[in-house]
């Protein structure tokens, strides 16, 4: 128990309603994480992985039709309906707050109820928040412990003030056609009833850290981002940071965790963060970004010591590993982990599988929750308070055809244009369907916590106040052939194309101007090492600009930006010129 009465006085308003056999408070400590993992592998809601293979690890299984974020039943409940925007579900409060609090009256009966304190954020930091989460769950109380700073850090920070967002999560009967996930803006406020995954359930994360905080930004002058946090050091040692944003399973984590080709000697990559990005203008005048996670829930699929050796060696202790498969001897494996699959295991649904079973072993979207500390490239200064400075802020998405390898925008207010309408193919990091393509602004479609239109400009006033901003570029690494191939290497040759946008910051190196903003020249993409792969040709391909892709492109880009009644007249414009310029 804390001392703090505000959270006191809502933990007893919620508990009257939830009605819980009793309520534990965390405290972050060893001893509680022990008692809480002995709990869960009696209920058999954790399985004991092998603990001298992977020690510290345990393997959950979700309910079979609760595996991904639920979009259509995810709302922001602002007291307006405009006020949330036309990319939105939306809810009243009041209709919200009654239907759910029906769900949630005595949805904790016969359960305990945990209040979880989090710190989203480096402790002590002006960038750092404090949330309290309120939940039936143990698994949710053990990735929280991952994911965010837990317990008594968490209060410390929070002293006797009343600035703490307020989380309730109950599993419910984990029943689709109950379940919400709720949030209210106006209120720091999150009620998410009837999912025990990632993204519906986990509170700190998507819910507070970009819905609710993105909302905080915009009302307090920075920005919350769907975005991954990276340094290059190169050669001479000296450190530029690249802020992300991506799609949902789209290659933020394996772009935070890159390894340098072979042929680049001297360089490495640190990882800040491989999700989310908290932003302020610093006192330099450039905008500088921080973590606001302490952990990763990374997409387990496709992982392998080729890919990302840093995640695998990450997830080899004190990691949660979410649908996957079991194997017999109480290991992990999943599609692409570039090993032997186990002759015998257990799939995604609990169900026996075999190499041989029709159907994969791991969910596609199955993951694994683990520290960021234990990540081998994880950044010095990934806990600095005051943040790391960006230099570039790169978009990008899945697109099997027109966008190229990767183009700068020709300054702030077009960057803020190429962000509005990106577009990415859908993955199952959401249910429905999978290999859609739609326009996912920003990485932050699922996302943003109001109007669409107010977050754009919101993003061109910060362009106007930060006197250094970045610059702002976008890639595709999900060009495919004829035969729908990859064209392009990605993971750790995409360091190819992070430095080219390096040397463009540093003023190093011209480009080509184009209808879309500038290309790199062919021979300024450095292929040392894959020239065979990726012949000069090759990469003419994929940085070409195909006049009937775009024509058809900006037929589409113009009936989403109807779709905005608030739409700042600087996008619409932006999308005017780009109409002229590629004279069609
Ligand atoms: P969320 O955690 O859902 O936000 O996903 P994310 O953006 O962090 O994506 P992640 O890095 O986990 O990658 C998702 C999938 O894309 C994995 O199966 C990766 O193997 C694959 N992927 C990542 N980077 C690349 C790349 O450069 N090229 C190709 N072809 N696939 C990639
Ligand atoms: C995403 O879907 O973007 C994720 C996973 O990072 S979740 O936590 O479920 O949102
Ligand atoms: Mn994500």
């Amino acid at each position: 128990m804390y001392s703090n009465k505000a959270v006191q006085a809502w933990v007893e308003e919620m508990a009257k309603l939830t009605k819980p056999d009793q309520i534990v408070w965390l405290d972050g400590s060893e001893e509680e994480k022990a008692r809480l993992i002995n709990e869960c592998l009696a209920d058999e809601e954790l399985i004991e992985l092998d603990q001298q293979k992977l020690p510290g690890c345990y393997y959950h299984w979700t309910h079979v039709n609760d595996v991904a974020r639920v979009e259509h039943l995810t709302f922001i409940c602002t007291s307006k309906k405009e006020d949330a925007g036309p990319t939105n579900n939306w809810m009243s409060p009041t209709e919200a707050y009654d239907k759910l609090g029906k769900l949630f009256d005595g949805s904790m009966k016969g359960r305990t109820m945990y209040v979880i304190p989090y710190l989203m954020g480096p402790v002590g930091s002006l960038f750092s928040k404090v949330g309290i989460e309120i939940t039936d769950s143990r698994y949710v109380v053990l990735n929280m412990r991952i994911m965010t700073k837990i317990g008594k850090v968490a209060m410390d920070q929070l002293g006797d003030s009343t600035d703490f967002v307020k989380g309730l999560h109950s599993k419910g009967e984990l029943d689709p056609e109950k379940r919400y996930i709720c949030h209210f803006p106006e209120d720091n406020t999150i009620w998410s009833i009837g999912s025990g995954y990632g993204g519906n359930a986990l509170l700190g994360k998507k819910c507070f850290s970009l819905r609710i905080a993105s909302y905080m930004g915009k009302q307090e002058g920075w920005m919350a981002e769907h975005m991954l946090i990276l340094g290059i050091e190169d050669p001479k040692g000296n450190v530029s940071y690249i802020a992300a944003a991506f799609p949902s399973a789209c290659g933020k984590t394996n772009l935070a965790m890159l390894v340098p080709p072979e042929t680049f000697k001297g360089y490495k990559v640190w990882t800040v963060g491989d999700d989310i990005a908290w932003l302020r203008i610093g006192e330099d005048g450039r905008l500088w970004a921080v973590n606001p996670e302490a952990g990763f829930f990374g997409v387990a699929p496709g992982t392998s010591m080729k890919s990302n050796p840093n995640a695998l060696l990450t997830v080899q202790k004190n990691t949660i590993f979410t649908n996957v498969v079991l194997t017999e001897d109480k290991t992990v494996w999943w599609e692409g982990m570039g090993v032997e699959p186990p002759k015998k295991g257990y799939d995604w649904k609990g169900n026996p599988w075999t190499p041989e079973s029709p159907e994969k072993g791991a969910h596609p979207n199955s993951r694994f929750t683990a520290p960021a500390s234990q990540c081998p490239s994880v950044s010095p200064e990934w806990q600095n308070s005051k943040g790391v400075p960006i230099s570039a802020i790169v978009f990008g998405g899945r697109r099997a055809k027109v966008a190229p390898l990767v183009y700068q925008s020709f300054n702030w207010e077009h960057g803020v244009f190429v962000g509005a309408t990106m577009a990415s193919e859908t993955t199952a990091a959401a249910t429905g369907a999978v290999g859609v393509v739609r326009r996912d602004p920003m990485a932050m479609l699922p996302f943003c916590g109001y109007n669409m239109g107010d977050y754009f400009s919101h993003w061109l006033e910060m362009g106007k106040k930060i006197p250094n901003p970045p610059a702002i570029f976008n890639v595709n690494w999900f060009r495919t052939d004829e035969k729908g191939k990859f064209i392009w290497p990605g993971f750790g040759d995409n360091l190819r194309v992070l430095k080219w946008i390096l040397s463009r910051c540093e003023n190093k190196v011209d480009a080509v101007e184009t209808p879309i903003g500038y290309l790199p020249k062919v021979e300024d993409i450095d292929l040392s090492g894959i020239e065979n792969e990726v012949s000069k040709s090759v990469l003419e391909g994929l940085l070409s600009i195909d006049k009937d892709s775009w024509s058809e492109e900006i037929k589409d880009q113009a009936s989403w930006l109807e779709k905005f009644d608030r739409l700042p007249k600087e996008v619409k414009s932006q999308y005017d010129a780009l109409v002229q310029r590629l004279g069609l």
